[in-house]
């Protein structure tokens, strides 16, 4: 009986024999090969077609269902993903896992060598990029219709490897051996300007005569629910020359390179993803990457609104926007520009459908995080767009004069304008001007934002203002990263519901007292510590694992590390608690202060490694180049979490829930999401300790002499001396002197209650019973920190959107 499914076609097998089956012809025609004579790379290829396969059927059942629906939309815009590694996250959303494997030993195949060529797309540079990732799986997860767009840059986030203890960057030519899980879609591309002039015509339409044209070719991938049929998609745009960009008439005068130049200069444009993930870069070429996601992202989301709807005051009805932080705002001053000039709308109307479309969340509290571009640059590039700019803050600006009259600083800090030392756009401005929603990702984040950073526009427009606490994907860091943690909470909770219900860990709480239960709970810890394979799986594995920078501060961990150090030294006899203290993480290439501590862990590491009076009880381990991968290696062998940032820095953090959900103990301040981390799990299973945000905001106005705390403290003195006399192989005297002499984020500060914290975490970890009871509470107790109710959160306070259900 041939049975077809509602798009006609026969449903794809759920048999291992059928899978078998789908391999060999996936093999034969569309790798145009055999068994024998297979490649592991034909191999992978050829498995991940046949997943794919899988969750194509469902995308397509997908859009059939949005398109009948005509619902309203959600499109997150960000210059930023870390979708992490796709085939074992495909194979569990498809139900294939357990039939490909078998499948594949049935054509003699080895499971693990072949999924071991699967790449991680690195399009991304840290909690931005990875949150990005996390909330597309909870939108494809509670059936909302979404859509993400990113840039696909060609070299993702360099590879690190260390030279000397030094960090080395190398490119990350993540598609080189191609793709499989995207599909180009070249009949989609659109044309980008850049440069050029504006002309208005007769009528005063204004014109914007273009000085360089390219196009953006996007291909996508699919984003697959947990546990429904929805399967979203995230496009991915490419730069490209246009048609005429190769000059046929150099090539043939033999002037090779100038008749490929246009093309090149063209495709530069999506070459490489920006390493910085603080600090402005402020080069022409990034400026040009985020017009060209802006501009290519909206005339698809005009293409797609015009498939079903003709009226423009539906738009705001049929699409929300989301800004990942400013990287995407032109995607503002675009659509004005697309709504006046192209669509021939009047200001007024353009302007209430913009600012109803789009939303901005901000992810950062570091005054050098926020983008400002110079107006000349922005003038040679977009000069359209900056007179838009300019009648945008025209009418603000009057907007501020009427509710504060006479109030001229006022009018000065809030124009999207900075006027001195020299004349810069404010994306951040622009994006509270433009926008129906501005929100923070933690509670302390968005209230600093409102009462600091962002002050002006809050007693402005109080009600736009929002928080929206992160969130992590449950699938990919518990399912996926920690398979035996997993099938151990489904057994407790009798079913794995948990998954896409994360509160129900609440059912946990009671386990916590059952010993047979902790025992096992310690199994599989124990176990995952083994399967990492860095340092003692008995020693106590405390882990800090994120990008490096100053206010993160890894140099405090690193005052303890020689602390410990020291007292072992000194008091050899002692019993110890034995550690290991794992270390990842990159840092910017340009960013020296980070790249000195990243070397002066490595020397102590070493240092510590070849003294037997010490090496016995402590162990610090720096596994390089740091992405989604090996997070989901280190995470579930983590005992200890540090989130040791100077209070009212870390906008959130979601490491910190990671590492919670999977049972490890947070040490912390009250900084981002750690505040939430501890009232959701209980101040009695968190370690606390440090400054609070309005103390460290009164030490740093109060003239802090960091030289105080090394005076009046013995252990802190003698850890910065060895430092500063080179004990570490000669390394660091920048960091210590940076530390002694400026010390911007409180490290010396803090030293003291973080070195007593962590003295309770060694006489805690010494009641193991006690120990893992916390351990499980923290899991127990981490459902709120799920991505899911993230989403939620923005549907209903941002977003207003509801879930389409995709039918069989
Ligand atoms: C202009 C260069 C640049 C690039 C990236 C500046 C700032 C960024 C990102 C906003 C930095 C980032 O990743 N921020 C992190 O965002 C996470 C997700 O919300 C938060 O959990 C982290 O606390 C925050 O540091």
């Amino acid at each position: 009986m041939d049975v077809r499914n509602g798009m006609g076609l026969r449903p794809l097998g759920t048999s291992a024999a059928e899978f078998e089956q789908d391999l060999l012809s996936n093999l034969y025609y569309r790798r145009g090969t055999t068994v024998e004579s297979a490649s592991t790379q034909d191999a992978y290829e050829t498995l991940a077609l046949t997943v794919r396969d899988r969750l194509a059927e469902r995308r397509v059942r997908t859009a059939a269902a949005h398109y009948a629906a005509n619902p309203r939309w959600v499109y997150y815009l960000s210059a930023e993903y870390l979708l992490g590694k796709q085939l074992e996250q495909n194979m569990l959303y498809s139900g294939t896992d357990r039939i490909a494997r078998i499948a594949m030993k049935q054509l003699g195949l080895d499971p693990d060598e072949v999924e071991g060529l699967d790449v991680e797309p690195g399009l991304g540079n840290g909690g931005l990029g990875r949150l990005a990732a996390c909330l597309l799986d909870a939108m494809a997860t509670l059936d909302i219709p979404a859509v993400g767009y990113g840039i696909r840059y060609d070299l993702g986030i360099f590879k690190q490897t260390f030279k000397n203890g030094a960090q080395v960057e190398k490119p990350d030519d993540w598609s080189y051996q191609g793709n499989p899980w995207e599909f180009p879609a070249p009949d989609d591309r659109q044309t980008v300007f850049f440069y050029g002039h504006t002309e208005r015509d007769a009528n005063g339409k204004t014109c914007w005569i273009p000085g360089e044209v390219v196009l953006g070719e996007p291909s996508h991938m699919l984003v697959p629910g947990h546990g429904t049929d929805t399967v979203n998609i995230v496009r991915l745009w490419r730069a490209r020359g246009s048609e005429s960009s190769f000059d046929l008439s150099r090539f043939s005068a033999g002037q090779y390179a100038e008749a490929v130049d246009e093309a090149v200069h063209a495709e530069n444009i999506s070459k490489v993803l920006y390493p910085d993930d603080s600090t402005e870069s402020g080069r022409e070429l990034r400026l040009k990457q985020q017009y060209f996601l802006v501009s290519c992202s909206l005339r698809d989301i005009i293409r797609r609104f015009r498939l079903r709807n003709t009226d423009w005051s539906e738009f705001p009805k049929k699409t929300v926007i989301q800004l990942n932080d400013t990287h995407p705002t032109l995607a503002i001053p675009e659509l004005m520009r697309l709504l006046v000039d192209e669509e021939g709308l009047n200001w007024d109307l353009a302007w209430t459908i913009v600012r109803q479309t789009f939303a901005y969340t901000c992810h950062t509290l570091l005054p050098e995080a926020l983008e400002t571009w110079s107006v000349p640059m922005f003038e040679r590039l977009l000069p359209r767009h900056l007179e838009i700019i300019y009648t945008i803050n025209e009418h603000f600006l009057a907007e501020v004069r009427e509710a504060f009259p006479g109030d001229v600083d006022r009018v000065r800090r809030m124009s999207l304008i900075q006027e001195e030392p020299d004349r810069r756009v404010r994306m951040a401005n622009l994006a509270v001007v433009g926008t129906q929603a501005v929100n923070g990702v933690a509670e302390l984040h968005s209230e600093l934002l409102a009462s600091t950073t962002l002050r002006d526009f809050a007693e402005l427009w109080p009600a736009k203002f929002h928080n929206v606490t992160n969130g992590i994907s449950p699938r990919r860091f518990i399912k996926i990263a920690n398979p035996t943690l997993s099938s151990l909470i489904s057994e407790g909770l009798g079913g794995d519901e948990w998954i896409n219900d994360l509160d129900r860990l609440a059912g946990l709480e009671a386990l916590a007292d059952d010993e047979s239960f902790r025992s096992r709970w310690r199994a599989v810890k124990q176990a995952n510590k083994v399967r990492l394979g860095l340092g003692d799986p008995e020693s106590l594995t405390d882990v800090m694992i994120k990008r490096f920078h100053e206010y993160k501060r890894q140099q405090l961990k690193l005052l303890h590390i020689i602390t410990m150090y020291h007292r072992i030294k000194a008091n050899p006899g002692q019993a110890y608690v034995p550690r290991t203290v794992l270390f990842a993480g990159k840092a910017a290439p340009a960013y020296h202060a980070a790249k000195h501590v990243i070397r002066l862990i490595n020397a102590v590491a070493a240092v510590i490694d070849a003294d037997p009076a010490v090496s016995p009880y402590l162990k610090v381990v720096f596994p390089p180049n740091y992405n989604v991968t090996l997070g989901s290696l280190i995470i579930p062998a983590a005992d200890l979490s540090e989130q040791i940032s100077m209070a009212g820095k870390e906008a959130s953090g979601t490491g910190n829930m990671k590492l919670a959900l999977n049972g490890a103990l947070t040490i912390g301040t009250l900084d981002g999401a750690n505040i939430e981390i501890r009232d959701k799990v209980g101040a009695d299973n968190f370690f606390l300790f440090g400054l609070d945000t309005p103390a460290a905001t009164a030490l740093k106005n109060n003239g802090y002499r960091a030289r105080d705390h090394y005076d009046r403290d013995p252990e802190l003195r003698h850890a910065l001396d060895s430092i500063l006399d080179g004990k570490f192989l000669g390394i660091g005297r920048e960091v210590g002197e940076s530390l002694l002499n400026w010390d911007e984020y409180l490290t010396l500060a803090d030293y003291r209650s973080y070195v007593d914290a962590q003295d309770q975490v060694d006489a805690a970890w010494q009641d193991t019973d006690q120990w893992t009871r916390k351990s499980i509470l923290n899991t127990a107790r981490s459902g709120f920190f799920s991505a899911d109710r993230t989403v939620r959160d923005y549907a209903a306070g941002i977003w207003h959107v509801n879930p389409v259900k995709v039918g069989r």
